[in-house]
């Protein structure tokens, strides 16, 4: 249990604005005022946590001149790059010094089970930032044969100073995915973690030092989006913003690159992802896979399997097992190892009233009505629609953000819950018996981030993996990212590739230099 007084300021974790290796207030904190810190909410049970400071524009400024001045002495092309390799693992040796730590904070701010967290999160995040580690050395360019009397080579630069602005859902995973790729080729970063789910982050700040990454690499900002996210956005000496969110929000950003200084911008954005269950499937295997697809992180995962399509013939089975394993899902307090699903991260994402209030006050109302649609909106708005509410639908318990996990059966394409990123533990399953209508059904969304088939036929599953529009395509599993291979959307779910080799192409320019070796001109 969190005690809000002896946790503000306490070595265990600082909860100021992180630039140039110290942490301060948010720079416009000169009046004692409720407005200028945010509240983090314990999740489970709708209680203040503890306070942090927010940072404010003018806090990116400073951050923005930090991570400047330490790419122009202590990084980038001024450091050997074994060096940035050698205190990345480091960073990653007193993540797995802390892990409980880090799972517990993030099973507090999120509200994701504890047992997840440790398992996944965490070891995923480390499991980046060692991946990177070992590119640093290894950012190389290329000798192109222009024939005798002429060199011709490249070289991958960093880009210098990067923004990055990252969501609530994974709060470690995705700063793991950002810093990971952006550190080995040699930027530094002003980051701003979600507002909802800081404290991970400011961890990490306090390991980055210990670790040995110079002050000023590595730069954490706490604030909202329409005022820190914008200002990173729209800033003239950012030189590429990395973002994971909403597209609403990821077309914001890239609005703002493109009137300021057309800085280069990757989105990760959501998602409406099918899963495919063919009658020649495993059924177990099935089963267990596109419940994690959808329940995992209580639904709220960009590639989360939210439409599950199955094959006429085991329809009635399928619907059946996977019924009753839902049945035996535990959902409740996130330190209780024995549930599957915790809380949703807030109240906001939760139900619809408060949302209003909260966007009234935070956000612009152009966005107002795409923000009235929340998980308890959505289920609200399956049941109009006339879908059948097969299990779950309702809150689960009276305290906290905790909902059932959810499904509807009977559905059509025009509804809002088969149409739309819910973000919730809400799936639809849908009825086929065509493969090549299954698969222009599977297309039949603006998003195209992941998707899953289940099938025990090679030929076939890969034969639809081909003719799927999506960045993943997991065969006979769900959610299983890996930090050495490639992920991002199509379409409306956004652009550029995390993780693997490609995300590296993110994060540097590419020089070409021309060395005449002849004695005549051409
Ligand atoms: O997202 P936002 P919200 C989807 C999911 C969810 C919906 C809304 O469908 O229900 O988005 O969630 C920052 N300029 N995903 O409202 O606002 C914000 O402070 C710059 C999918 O929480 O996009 C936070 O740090 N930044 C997703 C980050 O954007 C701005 C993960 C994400 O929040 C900004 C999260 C602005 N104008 C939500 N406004 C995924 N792809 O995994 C906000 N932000």
């Amino acid at each position: 249990e969190f005690d809000n007084a002896s946790f503000k300021g306490q070595s265990f974790l600082e909860t100021g604005v992180f630039i140039d290796g110290k942490f301060a207030d948010g720079s416009d904190n000169t009046t004692i005022d409720m407005a200028h810190t945010l509240i983090s909410l314990r999740t489970a049970t709708g209680k203040v946590l503890c306070q942090v400071a927010e940072a404010t524009p003018k806090d990116v400024d400073l951050a923005v001149k930090a991570a400047q001045q330490a790419f122009d002495t202590v990084w980038g092309m001024k450091a050997p790059a074994e060096n940035r390799g050698i205190v990345m693992n480091k960073l990653a040796d007193l993540m797995e010094a802390h892990v409980d730590e880090l799972a517990a904070l993030e099973a507090l701010d999120n509200g994701k089970p504890f047992s997840w967290a440790k398992t996944v999160d965490v070891i995923a995040a480390i499991g980046t930032i060692r991946y990177y580690a070992g590119w640093a050395d290894k950012i190389q360019g290329k000798e192109i044969p222009s024939g005798e009397e002429k060199l011709a080579y490249t070289r991958h630069e960093p880009m210098g100073v990067v923004g990055q602005i990252i969501p609530w859902n994974f709060p470690l995973l995705m700063l793991a995915w950002k810093i990971g790729p952006a550190l080995a080729t040699g930027n530094t970063i002003v980051m701003k973690c979600s507002e909802l789910t800081p404290l991970t982050a400011l961890f990490m700040c306090k390991l980055s030092l210990q670790a040995g990454i110079p002050p000023g690499v590595f730069n954490l900002l706490v604030g909202y989006g329409h005022t820190v996210g914008a200002a990173i956005s729209s800033h003239m000496d950012i030189q590429k913003v990395a973002f994971t969110g909403s597209t609403l929000v990821g077309r914001k950003i890239a609005e703002a690159a493109a009137k300021s200084n057309l800085k280069n911008v990757t989105l990760e954005l959501g998602g409406k992802s099918p899963n495919i269950v063919f009658d020649d499937c495993e059924m177990e295997q099935a089963i267990n896979w596109t419940t994690f697809g959808i329940f995992w992180n209580q639904g709220q995962t960009c590639c989360a399997g939210s439409r599950i399509f199955v094959h006429a013939k085991i329809y009635d089975e399928f619907l059946q097992k996977f019924t009753e394993k839902i049945k035996n899902l535990k959902v409740g307090d996130p330190f209780d190892n024995a549930h599957y699903q915790g809380a949703q991260v807030s109240q906001q994402q939760y139900d619809v009233r408060s949302i209003l209030l909260y966007h009234a006050e935070q956000r612009s109302i152009d966005s107002f009505a795409y923000y009235l649609q929340r998980i308890m909106g959505y289920i609200q708005s399956g049941k109009s629609e006339g879908a059948t509410c097969h299990i779950g639908g309702e809150r689960h318990g009276t305290e906290g953000y905790f909902i059932q996990p959810t499904i509807f059966t009977d559905c059509k394409p025009d509804m809002k819950i088969v149409r739309e990123e819910i973000f919730g533990p809400v799936g639809v399953i849908i009825k086929f018996d065509d493969d090549d209508d299954v698969i222009r059904q599977a297309n039949d969304t603006t998003y195209g981030l992941a998707s899953a088939i289940f099938s025990q036929n090679l030929n076939r599953a890969i034969k639809t993996a081909n003719r799927l529009h999506a960045g993943t395509v997991w065969i006979n599993s769900t959610n299983s990212t890996d930090f050495r291979v490639p992920f991002g959307g199509y379409k409306q779910s956004g652009m550029g590739r995390e993780l693997g080799e490609y995300a590296l192409n993110n994060y540097t320019n590419i020089k070409a230099v021309h060395v005449n070796l002849g004695t005549e001109m051409i």
